[in-house]
């Protein structure tokens, strides 16, 4: 596999995120991927609340966005369809807005998950699951 990052992957952000953050994510869906995922968690512990988990799942067709608080889930949301396919490469911005985190996956907006904690909480990225990880860049 050439993926150049190792799974899972961790990104620190000791100065948080802001509105107008961008972090842009490239890479390839292996050929029998079930899902993988991209977690903003608001500390480097385990079990970690997370402001944002988005998570494409190619075995059920559908990608889920939610948030984590003291260990539980919430409410889920999907994307309309599935921007993702087996095999193919792919590229994910992830756009810090004043509302919310704006998903745009290659050349077409995705969703808009409004904050359900504040994105000054976010203190690291990590990318998990059936990815083959090229790239993660923060802009
Ligand atoms: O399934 O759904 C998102 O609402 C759970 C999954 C969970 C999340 C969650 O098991 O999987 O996707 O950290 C986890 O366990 C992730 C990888 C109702």
């Amino acid at each position: 596999m050439s993926g150049s990052y190792t799974i899972p992957h961790k990104t620190s952000l000791p100065e948080g995120i802001r509105s107008g953050t961008v972090l842009r994510i490239r890479g390839v869906i292996p050929d029998k991927a079930g899902r993988f995922h991209v977690n903003f968690l608001c500390s480097e512990e385990e079990g970690a609340d997370a402001a944002l988990h988005f998570n494409p799942r190619l075995d059920t067709s559908e990608v889920v966005f939610n948030s984590k608080q003291q260990g539980s889930w919430g409410r889920e949301e999907r994307g309309q369809g599935i921007p993702f396919q087996r095999g193919q490469p792919f590229e994910v911005l992830v756009i810090v807005t004043d509302e919310g985190f704006k998903t745009v996956v290659g050349d077409s907006h995705y969703h808009h998950f409004r904050y359900r904690l504040p994105p000054a909480s976010v203190r690291l990225v990590e990318v998990g699951g059936d990815v083959q990880l090229e790239s993660v860049k923060i802009f």
